[in-house]
């Protein structure tokens, strides 16, 4: 099923369930060479998602700011390859929704705990906001937050669950969003977190 939230911005319910296993083997995979690490805002807040990434772009933050490094501060090695599975079906489903040729060079991995949110934000690191974003929903269901372009303008709220993929283009790219705290449940397969692939065209 298709969703339309706003022009250039699409869910494909149930989009990721086909390759879940490989999805999860993979980010089991990453995790454990750039393990998930709470990072830190240039405001000095320790974030409550943990964050990784693969691919030749990984974001971070830090005192200094929010960047896109090539390489996992911890450690310095290069992040984890992009495995084919992420990059086949971010490239499927962003051509699905409008948006062919989209090359991602980086995968920011988010994982939830019970308690974790990402508050109002707009994603803007980019080098060029043309290209669009792609994020895959895995485990627990979580409560997204989508407004408009302004912080004050009205946030509708839509249920991301297990499987569900999003593109987001067009004028809606720079939409301020965010993710409700998670409520604690149970996956059958996920386990008690949700985990999130957020694929960008980064540098
Ligand atoms: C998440 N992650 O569920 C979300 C999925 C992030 C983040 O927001 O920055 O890591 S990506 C949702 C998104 C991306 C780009 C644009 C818009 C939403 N939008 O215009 O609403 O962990
Ligand atoms: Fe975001």
């Amino acid at each position: 099923g298709r969703e339309t939230l706003a022009p250039g911005a699409v869910i494909l319910r149930g989009r990721a369930i086909a390759t879940e296993a490989q999805l999860l083997e993979d980010i089991a995979r990453i995790s454990a060479a750039a393990p998930f690490r709470n990072m830190t805002t240039p405001g000095g807040y320790k974030m409550s998602v943990a964050m990784t990434n693969c691919g030749g772009a990984g974001w971070v933050t830090d005192a200094q700011g929010y960047r896109y490094a090539r390489n996992d501060p911890l450690g310095g090695a290069p992040w984890p390859a992009m495995p084919a599975s992420f990059l086949t079906l971010a490239k499927a489903a962003a051509a699905e929704a409008g948006f062919p040729g989209f090359a991602p060079d980086g995968c920011l991995i988010n994982r939830y705990e019970p308690g974790a949110k990402l508050s109002l934000h707009q994603d803007k690191d980019e080098q060029d906001l043309g290209h669009p974003i792609v994020s895959v929903s895995l485990g627990l269901p979580a409560v997204f937050q989508f407004g408009g372009l302004t912080r004050a303008a009205p946030v509708h709220r839509y249920p991301l669950l297990h499987g569900d993929v999003v593109v987001w283009g067009g004028p809606m790219r720079l939409a301020y969003h965010g993710i409700l705290a998670l409520k604690p449940g149970e996956h059958p397969r996920v386990g008690q977190i949700r985990l999130n692939l957020t694929f960008r065209h980064a540098l």
